[in-house]
């Protein structure tokens, strides 16, 4: 019998994509540290500094930043105010940590982090720049939320930290799970509204969470959105490039079980403690591998938070939460994880995901966006906008550079951001109480 002549070779064809992919992500995932060490070690004048024992860390050494080590309550309270550290289970079963820093008679404002990031980033400006601190200031009662699998909501009622099950997720569950369990605590235990403020997955953990979780609406005063990112289609960061090799990706998370992105491991620790303090021409090396997928504003960023911030990040993700906005990028919708066309029909008795249903998000919703954002791209940002239901404003903030991390730390942040959002704030809440 003659079979119709076929393209064999002892690899299937995408071999080699799959191939670099693998170990793009190997190198990524499991050694991205010691390539960064090695990279690093190449500099004169590392080696000594980096060789040296890490034994005599923290006793009388001057060139050791105290904030590195501080968990964010420490932090805190070394900023002066006092702190608090709740934790909340999910209806399936992780364990979340909420930082406060308390005003009992205070209006609720909750804070989300976004990707490979936790509740330090907003804190790490300091005492009187720093979002949370400003709050604080004027007497709001000021929550600060941790998605699971990050440095501080590690743990789950049945599953072990180490399986892949605790990892399964993408942030369809934190939209679902996560911020309703959290913001839920902070309703009852206030018995009162919440106003919420996200920064990039904190904003698309918030969306989700108004298409699908309609039991949320009355409970949210307004959703203010640093960075807002659900379409995907214009980013700028080099993670595009893996967009369309997302297939292989998954068939290769399958196998290897690459299910925990970037985790904080003792390379990244030890390098953030001494690796990140050099000249200020090696530490852009440091720069390039944190800002590579964000996007970098050398004029906004205070080279002294550096070993604070690389101490703090990666703070740990799923793979799959990377993943669907990968598959975003391809697909140019905001729609649910896509398992491929056979699980796909299990899930969801459709070949494709469904569209989160946007014209169901009636929280308010104010948006505010930098036009040198390398993950939220102008164009994206502003199709979205167009199609909620209920929106109060959009802000472009005003300075041509300004990036996706620049919401977090940018020496400006709060001349360029941070006093018109408590504007919008007292606003709010004055304008509830005519
Ligand atoms: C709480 O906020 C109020 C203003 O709303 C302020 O007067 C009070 O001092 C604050 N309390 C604390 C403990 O900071
Ligand atoms: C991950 O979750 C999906 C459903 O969301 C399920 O079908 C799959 O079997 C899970 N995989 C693992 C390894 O737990
Ligand atoms: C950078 O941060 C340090 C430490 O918080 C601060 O002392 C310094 O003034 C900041 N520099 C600028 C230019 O903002
Ligand atoms: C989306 O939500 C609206 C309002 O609840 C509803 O009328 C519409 O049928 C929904 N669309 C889909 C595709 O489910
Ligand atoms: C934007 O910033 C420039 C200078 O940095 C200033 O002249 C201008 O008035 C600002 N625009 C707005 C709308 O605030
Ligand atoms: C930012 C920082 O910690 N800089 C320190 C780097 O190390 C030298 C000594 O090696 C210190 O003098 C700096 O203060």
């Amino acid at each position: 019998m003659n079979y119709p002549k076929m393209n064999y070779s002892i690899y299937p064809s995408s071999f080699s994509h799959w191939f670099f992919i693998f170990i793009t992500l190997f190198i990524v995932n499991i050694n991205g540290a010691k390539i960064m060490k090695t990279s690093i070690h190449s500099y004169k004048g590392f080696n000594a500094k980096f060789d040296r024992p890490d034994t005599s860390e923290d006793a009388g050494d001057e060139s050791f930043n105290p904030d590195v080590e501080l968990m964010t309550p420490e932090m805190i309270r070394r900023a002066g105010y006092p702190a608090e550290a709740h934790t909340v289970v999910t209806e399936d079963g992780y364990f979340l940590k909420i930082h406060r820093i308390p005003n009992k008679t205070g209006y609720p404002i909750f804070l989300q982090h976004g990707l490979l990031s936790s509740s330090a980033d907003w804190v790490i400006l300091g005492r009187g720049r720093a979002l949370p601190y400003l709050l604080a200031d004027l007497g709001y009662d000021v929550w600060l939320g941790n998605y699971r699998g990050n440095t501080y909501s590690l743990g789950h009622t049945t599953l072990s930290i180490n399986s892949q099950e605790y990892w399964n997720f993408s942030w369809h569950e934190l939209g679902i799970h996560d911020l309703p369990a959290m913001l839920n605590y902070v309703v009852n235990y206030k018995n009162q509204q919440v106003i919420y403020i996200g920064h990039s997955m904190g904003t698309t953990g918030s969306f989700v969470m108004a298409a699908e979780r309609l039991d949320m609406h009355e409970k949210i005063r307004l959703l203010i959105s640093f960075a807002p990112v659900a379409y995907m289609t214009h980013i700028k960061s080099p993670i595009r490039i893996f967009a369309p090799y997302i297939r292989e990706i998954q068939r290769i998370e399958q196998y290897f079980g690459l299910d925990k992105f970037l985790p904080r491991n003792w390379i990244i620790h030890l390098l953030s403690k001494y690796g990140c303090n050099l000249t200020t021409k090696e530490e852009k090396v440091c720069e390039n591998i944190i800002f590579t997928i964000g996007g970098f504003d050398a004029a906004q960023f205070n080279l002294s938070f550096l070993p604070v911030i690389t101490n703090h990040d990666p703070a740990g993700a799923s793979t799959k939460c990377v993943v669907h906005y990968l598959q975003e990028v391809n697909s140019g919708k905001f729609r649910q994880y896509d398992f491929g066309e056979v699980k796909n029909m299990e899930k969801y008795n459709a070949i494709s995901p469904p569209d989160y249903n946007i014209s169901r998000m009636s929280i308010p919703v104010a948006f505010f966006y930098g036009i040198n954002d390398w993950l939220a791209a102008v164009q994206d940002v502003k199709r979205f906008y167009k199609q909620l239901p209920n929106t109060v404003e959009i802000v472009q903030v005003n300075h041509t550079m300004f990036n996706h991390l620049d919401f977090l730390w940018a020496r400006e942040a709060p001349e360029l951001l941070y006093y018109q959002v408590l504007d919008l704030i007292h606003d709010q809440i004055q304008g509830g109480n005519h």
